[in-house]
């Protein structure tokens, strides 16, 4: 190792399934969860769980489940691709798709019920740490599938294991701040808060109806403004365009993170990561580097209330598995030890070979930069909603 030792005076705690990084969406769809092992092998190889509790994630139960999910939804999600369906019984294309199950963007797969009782299991799991203080950064990479519905699946997430996590803090803590960095809106978590004042959510995205998925998100949506809807002004949501840069992003996520966090007081932070914000991302359109997306999770970090470290998109998976052990340095502050940009010829590239193989150009740039389309005076107006917006957030 290079001597990575565990942070002092707090701990922070690893959930993964190695079950669940084996699935797969089809052969081109974007999604990718063996972007989950590049990330842990990376991880491992740096030595990091040595400074950290790590836990082989449970699958959570069809009860956990329906404690945001139908019944009936449930019950289509677990009867329809098991491991032993017949490929044609779920790939035929005339069967009709219900719960917005087995279209191209949330198609049935073999195993699927597991991968998202898996996924949830872990984000549980990170709560429940959170929620006895056994941990006070809980980080689950599996998680952040932050589209699903109650009784709809959407944009490849099946089960809102954010949702699930969020509803266990609200055991034990008065109000949880969440926020999404993820290039598509937080559109799920959002709706499922709703109606409440203990929950506040925050999303950074890019917004362009009918263009870019999934459509909602505008500077003016902060939740239904009904007379007697205590969560109203509690959805806060920051619409970028095409190629934001570090650090433009850096001063927007602390101007509306530093604003939120003084008038909201969180008791506890659920933090989705979605890696697709990132520069060179197969779906994204942001100009983010590694130590800008990173730069979010230390800003939350330093605000020294307990934190759920979820994942979410990422489609490119080695820039996904960069980002993601940078963050999870961060979070045991051995970020130092680490160059977010990793160099050829590090000693874990011929001690792991296998996973050598797999990061051919790590020392490679994330991709091609995209025009910036984000003008200093629209940030301007950004920040300045917020600021209105939370005048009618009293705690
Ligand atoms: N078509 N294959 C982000 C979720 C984004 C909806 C337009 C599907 C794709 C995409 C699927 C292999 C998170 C939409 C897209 C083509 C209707 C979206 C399968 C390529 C493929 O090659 C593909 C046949 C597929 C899907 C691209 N889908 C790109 N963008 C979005 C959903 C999820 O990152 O936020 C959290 C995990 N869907 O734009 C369409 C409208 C379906
Ligand atoms: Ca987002
Ligand atoms: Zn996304």
């Amino acid at each position: 190792t290079y001597g990575i030792t565990r942070p002092k005076g707090y701990n922070v705690s690893f959930h993964t399934n190695p079950e669940m990084e084996k699935h797969h969406f089809g052969q081109t769809h974007p999604m990718k969860p063996w972007r989950l092992t590049l990330t842990k092998s990376l991880v491992m190889s740096y030595g990091m769980s040595f400074a950290m509790d790590n836990y082989i994630a449970r699958t959570a139960t069809y009860e956990e489940l329906e404690s945001f999910h139908s019944s009936d939804y449930l019950d289509y999600l677990a009867t329809t691709p098991a491991d032993d369906t017949p490929r044609d019984d779920y790939d035929n294309p005339d069967r009709p798709v219900k719960f917005n199950l087995g279209g191209s963007d949330c198609p049935l797969f073999q195993g699927l019920y597991d991968y998202c009782s898996m996924s949830a299991g872990g984000s549980m799991d990170a709560a429940r740490k959170i929620c006895s203080k056994q941990s006070d950064i809980a980080i689950a990479w599996g998680g952040g599938l932050h589209h699903a519905k109650r009784s709809e699946a959407s944009g490849f997430c099946y089960i809102n294991d954010i949702v699930l996590a969020i509803l266990q803090l609200l055991r034990c803590f008065p109000r949880v701040l969440y926020i999404d960095i993820d290039v598509h809106h937080g559109d799920g978590v959002e709706e499922a808060f709703f109606s409440t004042d203990r929950v506040m959510t925050v999303s950074f995205h890019k917004y362009q109806p009918d263009v870019f998925f999934p459509g909602t998100g505008g500077l003016d949506d902060n939740g239904p403004k009904s007379e007697h809807n205590p969560g109203a002004h509690h959805a806060i949501n920051i619409p970028l365009n095409d190629g934001i840069t570090d650090e433009q992003y850096e001063h927007l996520f602390r101007s509306v993170i530093g604003q939120v966090n003084e008038r909201f007081r969180p008791s506890a932070i659920a933090l989705q990561c979605g890696a697709d914000s990132l520069a060179g991302d197969r779906l994204g359109r942001f100009n983010l580097q590694v130590q800008g997306h990173a730069a979010c999770v230390a800003f939350c970090k330093k605000l020294g209330v307990p934190m759920i470290i979820f994942g979410g998109g990422g489609y490119t998976p080695r820039n996904v598995a960069r980002a993601w052990a940078f963050e999870t340095a961060i979070a045991i502050d051995c970020q130092d030890r680490i160059d977010p940009v990793i160099p050829a010829h590090t000693p874990w590239r011929d001690h792991f070979q296998h996973e050598a193989a797999l990061f051919p150009t790590l020392e490679q740039i994330l991709g091609e930069p995209r025009n910036n389309k984000n003008t200093a005076k629209r940030l301007q107006e950004i920040v300045a909603h917020v600021g209105e917006q939370l005048r009618f957030v009293n705690i």
